[in-house]
């Protein structure tokens, strides 16, 4: 769907009304996704990709996985199309969330309602077979995502997830994975012997409160030099910030550290509808508007919008 009618747009009726998950259960917690952003400032070159969101449900018609480890709002694909016109972008990179386990249905039905303007990263288990694998590849998907985060999954073995790229390989997929800082030492030599392009979801997940040049962002910083196999997306201020919107000042440093240093490997996202957001719901607009503090010429713009999304996610 290229135009949002007026009830769907950012602000309208219908956005506002999103506090809810079908037949599920939303957690007591959630924070649903901004009512009403504000327009950025920022107007994003053409044929901008927001490179890191998600879709959630709608649980009656895509139910959340058993084994998830939150119930979100439904934040079906519709809102997501409403919400990439009203913040100037043009293409999605859709990236499976974990409420959804290994059942990509909600991402796969996104994929195939958007006119080749949305791709997808899927989340796979062991007993994945070919043809599901070329079928989710005709959809759009050209990735799997490996996560880390304790908080969101169980532990699954390396051994399985070195078949799965040992197999997604040949489809020249890549892989995103997300973890925690404080996690890479003990990660990286599995990380470095992977056999795909790698993407890191949100830098690695700094702590901000350490220097920039220090050895935690340090060694995330040395993972990129030494293996030019691995992207970084430069997303989500909002979960790193101790200072907050809109300037988040104390990130903006790491991100324009790897948008200077890898121009070509960085790839910006939304996140949205940011999951298990606790202290606060950022305004997508401000997300905008934090991009030229992190790529600060119309170049590396256009490289971390436009250029190297394309090169990953459109390339055929
Ligand atoms: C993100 C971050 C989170 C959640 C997920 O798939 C997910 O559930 O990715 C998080 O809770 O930090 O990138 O969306």
């Amino acid at each position: 769907m290229s135009a949002a009618t007026a009830a769907d747009t950012p602000g309208g009726s219908a956005w506002a009304s999103n506090a809810a998950s079908g037949p599920f259960q939303m957690d007591r917690n959630w924070l649903p996704f901004h009512p009403a952003p504000s327009k950025p400032r920022f107007v994003p070159p053409p044929g901008a990709v927001d490179a890191h969101c998600h879709v959630f449900g709608p649980g009656a018609r895509f139910p959340y996985a058993p084994e998830r480890k939150y119930t979100p709002c439904d934040a079906p694909k519709e809102k997501l199309w409403a919400l990439r016109d009203y913040l100037g972008f043009s293409r999605n990179v859709i990236v499976q969330a974990t409420c959804h386990g290994a059942d990509n249905r909600a991402v796969v039905d996104a994929l195939q309602a958007a006119n080749g303007l949305a791709r997808g990263v899927a989340t796979v288990n062991a007993q994945v077979s070919d043809a599901e694998l070329r079928e989710l590849d005709a959809a759009g998907v050209r990735g799997v995502r490996f996560n880390f985060v304790k908080r969101l999954v169980d532990t699954t073995p390396r051994e399985v997830l070195l078949d799965i790229a040992r197999r997604i390989a040949p489809l020249g997929w890549h892989i995103v994975i997300y973890f925690e800082a404080a996690e890479l030492p003990e990660l990286y030599d599995f990380f470095a012997s992977l056999p795909t392009v790698v993407v890191v979801d949100h830098m690695g997940r700094p702590d901000v409160s350490k220097p920039v040049d220090g050895p935690e962002f340090g060694l995330f910083v040395r993972l990129m030099r030494e293996h030019p196999n691995f992207w970084s997306k430069v997303s989500c201020p909002d979960r790193l910030s101790r200072v907050g919107a809109p300037s988040y000042a104390d990130v903006a440093p790491f991100a324009r550290q790897l948008v200077e240093t890898f121009p070509d490997r960085v790839l910006w996202g939304s996140d949205w509808p940011h999951p298990n957001m606790k202290s606060h719901m950022p305004d997508d607009g401000h997300l905008v508007d934090y991009i030229p503090t992190i790529a600060t010429t119309a170049e590396l713009q256009h490289k971390l919008l436009v250029d190297n999304p394309m090169r990953l996610y459109w390339a055929r």
